[in-house]
């Protein structure tokens, strides 16, 4: 199995589909290729005319988008164990994973994922009522779920897969956060795999000027 990637200190969408692998130690080749460049769409072009990254390469199988590379995978090689067993549990799973994949463009726009960035930035009005909901959900699962583990829904699952850049987004603008919340997010990034793709971020010297937000602190 092959996953292609972007830049690992800004490809937020890059980083779902590959800790989904990681996380579930699913064995697989990563091909990585750099933001705005020829070779960027000329090597992507040979699996698909998406144009976009992440794409999941399984045999004859090409796989895109990282919502859907995250299903496959749960389907063909996790037996379902991406989401929570519970059924309602896995109705808020895929409630806030759609809300992440489909919405939250204050955030998005205005915090762009800049793994190794201290920066500093203005949020806007949207994007701080944005950030007070993400700390009420994070918050409110953590509640629900702190018996069965540190993760959003106790075990780490796709919710958490889903949530990993708005982690690393939060920790580099410092954003503040409730105290349950910066307790899940130092959860998160002692993953050893959140680990690996911090270091490995922290490693790339390429720049992408539209992705460096703000101002040098
Ligand atoms: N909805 C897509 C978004 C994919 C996406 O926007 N990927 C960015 C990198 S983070 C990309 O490939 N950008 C290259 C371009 O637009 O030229 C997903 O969930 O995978």
């Amino acid at each position: 199995m092959k996953l292609i990637i972007a830049n690992k200190n800004y490809s937020s969408w890059s980083l779902r589909g590959w800790l989904v692998l990681k996380a579930f130690h699913v064995p697989f080749d990563e091909i990585q290729l750099s933001l705005e460049t020829e070779e960027f769409y000329q090597i992507l072009a040979q699996h698909t005319s998406v144009g976009k990254v992440p794409v999941l390469i399984d045999n004859d199988l090409t796989v895109w988008d990282s919502l859907a590379i995250c299903e496959y995978i749960n389907e063909a090689y996790l037996q379902g164990k991406g989401w929570p067993e519970d059924r309602n549990k896995r109705a808020v799973a895929r409630s806030i994973v759609s809300e992440m994949h489909s919405g939250l463009f204050a955030i998005r726009n205005e915090m762009p994922m800049n793994c190794r960035a201290t920066r500093r930035i203005e949020p806007t009005e949207s994007a701080l009522a944005e950030v007070a909901h993400v700390d009420d959900m994070w918050s409110t699962l953590r509640a629900e779920n702190s018996k069965e583990g540190d993760y959003l829904f106790g075990e780490f699952s796709l919710a958490d897969v889903f949530f990993a850049p708005l982690v690393f987004r939060f920790m580099t603008y410092r954003v503040a956060v409730s105290d349950s919340v910066k307790a899940y997010m130092d959860t998160m990034l002692a993953h050893p795999a959140m680990q690996e793709w911090y270091q490995a971020a922290l490693a790339e010297t390429e720049v992408i000027a539209s992705d460096e937000a703000g101002e040098p602190v």
